[in-house]
């Protein structure tokens, strides 16, 4: 596609953000009646976390909340994806048994007044990993079926307190990481390692979404607001053009993002794929479910990182790595990988703009034109402070640069993107990987926890300014 100078692809009501996540960036860990939460347990575990860090401290986020707002609007960002810890308000996870946290509710409210002061949107996402450890300890976590009553009444708690100010809702985070991850490969929190948890984990977190969704559009139908579901899915491109790596590409894609999309956008169930080769370990949802689910998200969230071949597994593979979003390997028979070509990113992740192109347009097929918002988008690249302060790190611009580009020409193939949010404000502890990967468009000084914008936030402010013009993303 080629573009006229200064022509931007997106339309003119497009939503720029940037995001994170309260675990990753806050701190206060136990600060003014804070429950714990799996991480902060998970990170206890020795060598659970890279060099043995943890979020009790983060990037004070808790403390520095308005130090971050500032630099936000200094650099004019519209929109803001933040989650809401739900220990921080519910300490023990339920209404019930431990009563609300004021001070916990205190903290978001005069985050949410901070960020409107400053002229920015909150997207507020309600489950980014950090399940109250009472739920775990006591009530077995996402695979006990009461826990999406549980989330529905914190969600319920959320909409009170903030839904006259908040608009955008983003019932969970990557509900495919909660269940491979935490509940397959066990390199996430709560660190089990099963074949069928991850399939009732997942069974529950969307029965939990379809039940706050529901709370919200029948309670709340005053407010006005808007209440999706934040998916993750990264492009499967065949190995080869023979059959077999076709069908394996398109069950990889069943597998990632059909598991949780079909039940919402699609056809209503998990896909067959699934059921033939998951079987009995495949929960089966009452017809109430079904209706609930269906339908049950204004926009179709997306984070997306990557791309990988998929090809069909003889069986003579080597073990999947986790991180290339391997999956439960065993029940796909898909082997991933990568072309040594690629550029890659510190996670190891290659940077593959087409595949984010051919996602958006695979989705808007399988989906039916749903409005996509991309809620994720980024890379991890350390780049060094320089002696005059700054840091200049042009792979990330080239990246956002790149995958922007990618986006507008899904755009222009039709794709109905509403929005994009880099990944992530600042860095931040990157889960399983310590503070080692850096992710942010703001640079944090280990010891200090300085803020010092990267060349890559002025990058992004001057597209936001543009509304992503040809000039910006070509940089002609
Ligand atoms: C997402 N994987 O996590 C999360 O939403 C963010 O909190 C995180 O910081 C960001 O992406 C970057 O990693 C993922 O291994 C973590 O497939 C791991 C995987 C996928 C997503």
């Amino acid at each position: 596609m080629t573009y006229a100078p200064n022509v931007t692809a997106f339309p003119g009501d497009f939503t720029w953000g940037i995001a994170t996540s309260a675990y990753q960036i806050e701190g206060g860990h136990d600060a003014d009646g804070k429950g714990p939460s799996i991480w902060d347990a998970f990170c206890r575990i020795p060598g659970r976390i890279a060099c043995g860090e943890n979020g009790d401290v983060a990037c004070d986020h808790y403390h520095r909340f308005r130090e971050d707002i500032a630099i936000m609007k200094e650099l004019r960002i519209p929109a803001y994806r933040l989650s809401i810890s739900w220990p921080r308000v519910l300490p023990t996870g339920r209404i019930a048994d431990g009563g609300v946290n004021e001070a916990g509710v205190r903290f978001y409210s005069e985050l949410i007044d901070a960020l409107l002061e400053a002229g920015i949107t909150p997207w507020v996402t309600l489950y980014h990993w950090d399940l109250p450890l009472a739920l775990q300890t006591e009530r077995d976590g996402w695979l006990n079926p009461a826990i999406a009553q549980d989330f529905a009444d914190y969600a319920r708690l959320c909409f009170k307190r903030f839904g006259d100010r908040v608009r955008h809702w983003i019932t969970l985070n990557e509900p495919w990481v909660v269940a491979i991850l935490g509940y397959g490969h066990g390199v996430f929190a709560p660190g089990r390692k099963s074949r069928s948890e991850p399939y009732l984990a997942a069974h529950h977190l969307l029965r939990a979404h379809a039940k706050a969704v529901e709370v919200y559009r029948k309670e709340f139908s005053q407010q006005l607001g808007q209440i999706g579901i934040t998916n993750n899915c990264d492009w499967r491109e065949p190995r080869s053009d023979k059959p077999q790596d076709i069908a394996a590409a398109e069950r990889a894609l069943d597998f990632y993002i059909g598991w949780f999309a079909d039940p919402i956008f699609g056809h209503g169930d998990y896909p067959a794929t699934m059921r033939e080769r998951v079987a009995d370990r495949l929960p089966h949802f009452t017809d109430a479910e079904h209706e609930a689910l269906r339908a049950s998200s204004d926009f179709f969230g997306l984070n997306t990182y990557t791309t990988m071949f998929a090809a069909e597994a003889t069986g003579a593979e080597p073990p999947q790595d986790v991180h290339g979003n391997g999956g439960i390997s065993e029940d796909q028979e898909v082997v991933l990988s990568v072309d040594p070509a690629w550029e890659r990113t510190d996670y190891h992740w290659a940077v593959v703009p087409w595949g984010c192109r051919k996602l958006l347009e695979y989705l808007d097929r399988r989906y039916g034109h749903p409005p996509i918002v991309i809620t994720e988008n980024g890379c991890a690249y350390d780049d060094p402070v320089r002696p005059d302060g700054g840091i200049q790190d042009d792979r990330r611009i080239h990246f956002h640069r790149r995958y922007l580009e990618a986006c507008a020409e899904a755009v222009a193939q039709g794709v109905n993107l509403r929005g994009y949010f880099a990944w992530s404000l600042m860095d931040n502890l990157e889960w399983a990987k310590g503070y080692e990967l850096r992710f942010g468009l703001v640079h944090i000084d280990g010891r200090t926890l300085a803020r010092t914008p990267k060349a890559s936030a002025r990058w992004y402010a001057e597209c936001i300014a543009s509304n992503g013009s040809a000039r910006i993303l070509l940089g002609s």
